[in-house]
């Protein structure tokens, strides 16, 4: 069974209820392009279900985060950065600059990244 959180903007996406530009899409996972791209190539993948954070998700759902990392794969091929690399994020919580408080990983590629930054 799907949860979903009414007020949650990426259940909104899942939902169908705001538009988003989807790059991939599974019966549990949907990657989309981030609206304020920070990267040449800059794709959100979340869970449909609705989980907070990827530590809630680890816990609570393990096999969705082995999902979650397997479509920001599969992103990452579409977006024809497979192999010249791409970074994968996930910020957890206030100090980790969790803005949305829906799991989400940042695929971020197409130019040279640099050490991860603070
Ligand atoms: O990242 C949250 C990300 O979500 C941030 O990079 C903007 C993005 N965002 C917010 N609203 C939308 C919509 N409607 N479509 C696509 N992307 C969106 P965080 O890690 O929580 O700071």
């Amino acid at each position: 069974m799907s949860v979903t959180v009414t007020d949650c903007l990426f259940c909104r996406i899942v939902a169908g209820e705001i538009p988003a530009d989807k790059v991939h899409e599974t019966d549990t996972v949907v990657a989309f392009r981030d609206i304020t791209p920070r990267a040449k190539v800059h794709s959100l993948v979340i869970p449909k279900e609705h989980h907070e954070s990827l530590a809630e998700l680890a816990t609570a759902a393990p096999g969705l985060v082995a999902d979650v990392f397997a479509a920001a794969g599969e992103v990452a091929a579409k977006e024809g950065v497979a192999q010249t690399g791409y970074r994968l994020v996930s910020n957890v919580g206030e100090d980790g600059g969790q803005e949305v408080a829906h799991v989400h990983v940042h695929v971020l590629g197409a130019q040279s990244m640099g050490p991860v930054g603070v």
